[in-house]
């Protein structure tokens, strides 16, 4: 990595105070208890969420980069994601709101102090850090959402912008991945050629009013609509459609969805969906037709993996222990994204059949 060490902390300590305020501002109309509770069985409760924030600050940035010593290492194991899987958080011992948000405060007190005495290093550990808090306010609003907490406005799903049906997107090469320059996460990197065939990509995502249609029309039904494993799932669950959807705008996009549900609207509509690489072609693509972001993830055909010459950096389990075990790339951004956080290189993932994620989906197909 890069050698050189940046002095003033200025611009870090101010994106570490806007991560803590959007966290804050989250969770400022709930109670302690609820705050406490397990909302569902596949999501943290809330507080566990807040002093995980903490305990990844007080490694990063107080530990590993100012060579401080843990300010709790009696909360390291407890509050690591990998040590303790959201399964079991539920059911052992956790602090409470206050002792939670005493611990955030204490972390970032001392961090402050660090930053501002040492400087912030070549500036790419703390960027991991604030993108850390900020990528755990959506998941927050993931659990929010299944236990109607979100705070007033949201869901913030509304009508899309009007955009062309079908885009074209002519044979060629392009580079996938982030620049060597500027913050990315390992999975970005490196940066390759890819070479493509002609292909076409919807100008928008799925709107609610077509999806069901789709469910009107047999979509949760018709077994040939479906992989074998989505099919299975569907069966096993007793799956229908999500009721945001339902309930939803019909000119917003389907949220809730999940990868095999995307997989069988995109078989029964004669299409399929877009590979990773060539979603960041079309949204890189110079005619700028398809947005990156909108309001939805997206689901991709892609499972996540490594890019080819990938290299962890700066730790393994935040991407590498996800490759190659069935998760699916999602790409874009939500509602829910900070701005900092959505790029157009930037890869999500979850499990084919989560709905928790608010992700929707884009077809594509072979031109024609
Ligand atoms: C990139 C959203 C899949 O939530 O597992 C949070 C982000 N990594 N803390 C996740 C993350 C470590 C990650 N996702
Ligand atoms: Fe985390």
């Amino acid at each position: 990595m890069s050698a050189v060490s940046i002095r003033d902390a200025g611009p870090v300590l101010a994106g570490l105070s806007e991560a803590r305020a959007a966290t804050k501002a989250l969770i400022a109309h709930l109670r302690p208890r609820e705050l406490e509770r397990v909302l569902s069985p596949i999501m943290s409760p809330l507080v566990w969420d807040l002093a995980h924030i903490a305990a990844y600050e007080d490694l990063w940035l107080s530990h590993r980069l100012a060579g401080l010593a843990l300010l709790r290492p009696d909360l390291a194991a407890r509050y690591d994601a990998f040590e303790t899987p959201r399964a079991v958080r539920g059911e052992i011992p956790l602090l409470d709101t206050a002792e939670a948000h005493g611990y955030m405060e204490a972390v970032r007190a001392r961090v402050v102090a660090a930053l501002d005495d040492r400087g912030v290093g070549d500036g790419v550990i703390c960027e991991m850090v604030i993108r850390h808090e900020l990528q755990h306010t959506e998941t927050m609003r993931q659990a929010m959402a299944i236990a109607g907490m979100l705070p007033a406005g949201e869901p913030r799903l509304g009508p899309m912008a009007h955009a062309p049906e079908w885009i074209t997107i002519p044979p060629g090469e392009f580079e996938i991945g982030a620049p060597q320059e500027g913050f990315a996460y390992d999975n970005e990197r490196p940066r390759h050629r890819v070479s493509l065939g002609e292909f076409q990509i919807a100008g928008r995502p799925v709107s609610n009013e077509s999806w069901m249609r789709f469910a009107n029309g047999g979509g949760y039904e018709r077994r040939e609509w479906w992989s074998q494993a989505g099919w299975a799932w569907r069966r096993d669950e007793e799956i229908a459609v999500h009721p945001a959807i339902a309930a939803g705008d019909t000119r917003a996009p389907a949220c809730h969805l999940s990868w095999f549900e995307a997989d069988a609207f995109a078989r029964a509509h004669g299409a399929r969906l877009p590979s990773e690489a060539e979603w960041e072609r079309a949204a890189t693509w110079r005619d700028g037709a398809m947005r990156s972001v909108e309001q939805a993830w997206e689901w991709t055909a892609s499972e996540f993996d490594g890019y080819p010459g990938f290299r962890a950096y700066p730790y393994r389990e935040y991407s590498e222990v996800f490759f190659k075990r069935g998760y699916r790339a999602l790409r874009g951004g939500s509602w829910a994204t900070a701005p900092r956080v959505a790029s157009v290189t930037f890869r999500n993932w979850d499990l084919p059949q989560r709905r928790q994620i608010f992700a929707g989906l884009r077809l594509a197909r072979d031109a024609r």
